[in-house]
């Protein structure tokens, strides 16, 4: 493609896919709020706040696609999570369909599905159950995403990504890690199958523990290749397993169940 947008560029997942991804487009359009040092060979830097209609309307214009990391990506106060994840997403959408309804991953998030026991395994179909005003504002980006592809034909992955790190170094991302490489290799299939429709995806690797079933979204041709299982004795010994009843053993979303509501 043409030109790729990249939100949230700056961000942990963002600094390191702007690399990953550039083979995808002749250039590559990186945008936050957070500083986003230098441009490299063939990306520009379009600094923008989400919730500025406006400027999300520029920042999208020209674009073929859209990988939407940017917003608040933990626990906040309503007003902060409203202004990145609630208008920050409408704004993204309204913008993608007055520009040519580029098609868009969204980084939805396991917290959309929080609240359910580790015992029980999920599929796309599975009801929400968010663990907190982030998973509610994940939620939200869900179903936003699913109205704009019914009424307006904008194509989306949402992908409900469990964890994205180097490798796992805890008990609950033995089932939730999503290892880059395989973050890469998805996001490659979303651009790549001919009709992508709006799916939900588990955004989880091969692993041996995990939770999540992808058998509805095979279409996409998406095969995961790492295993937290390679770093399973490593965790063993190193990582103290929390007590049973801790909410990190007990629920997917782990900790964010313990949060409180924020106050500004
Ligand atoms: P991050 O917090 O490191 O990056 C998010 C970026 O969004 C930041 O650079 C921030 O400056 C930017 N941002 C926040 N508010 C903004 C606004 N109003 N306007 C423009 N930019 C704004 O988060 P990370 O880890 O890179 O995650 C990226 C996305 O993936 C987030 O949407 C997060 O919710 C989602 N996600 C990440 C997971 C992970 O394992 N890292 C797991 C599940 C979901
Ligand atoms: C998320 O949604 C967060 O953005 C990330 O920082 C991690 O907490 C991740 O979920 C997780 O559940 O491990």
């Amino acid at each position: 493609m043409k030109r790729l947008l990249i939100t949230g560029a700056a961000g942990g997942l963002g600094s390191v896919l702007r690399v990953r991804l550039s083979h995808l487009a002749e250039t590559l359009r990186l945008s936050d709020i957070g500083d986003l040092g230098e441009a490299r060979a063939n990306e520009e830097l379009v600094p923008c706040d989400l919730s500025d209609k406006a400027a999300v309307d520029a920042l999208v214009d020209g674009c073929d696609g859209i990988v939407h990391f940017g917003g608040r990506s933990i626990e906040d106060s309503w007003s902060v999570i409203r202004s990145a994840n609630i208008d920050g997403m409408f704004n993204l959408y309204e913008a993608a369909r007055n520009h040519g309804r580029p098609r868009i991953v969204f980084a939805s998030s396991n917290h959309a599905v929080g609240y359910y026991p580790q015992s029980q395994r999920l599929d796309a179909d599975a009801n929400t159950r968010p663990d907190s005003l982030y998973g509610v504002s994940k939620v939200f980006g869900e179903a936003l995403a699913s109205m704009y592809h019914d009424k307006f034909g904008v194509e989306t992955a949402i992908v409900r990504i469990g964890s994205v790190l180097d490798k796992p170094d805890g008990h609950r991302n033995m089932s939730t890690w999503l290892s880059f490489d395989d973050f890469v290799s998805l996001i490659e299939r979303v651009f790549a199958v001919p009709k992508l429709g709006c799916p939900i995806i588990y955004g989880a690797s091969a692993n041996d523990a995990g939770w999540w079933d992808n058998s509805k979204t095979g279409y996409l041709g998406w095969q995961p290749k790492d295993n937290s299982a390679t770093y399973r004795a490593e965790i063993e010994a190193n990582t103290p397993r929390p007590p049973a009843d801790a909410p990190d053993v007990l629920y997917q979303g782990g900790l964010f169940t313990a949060e409180g509501i924020y106050e500004d």
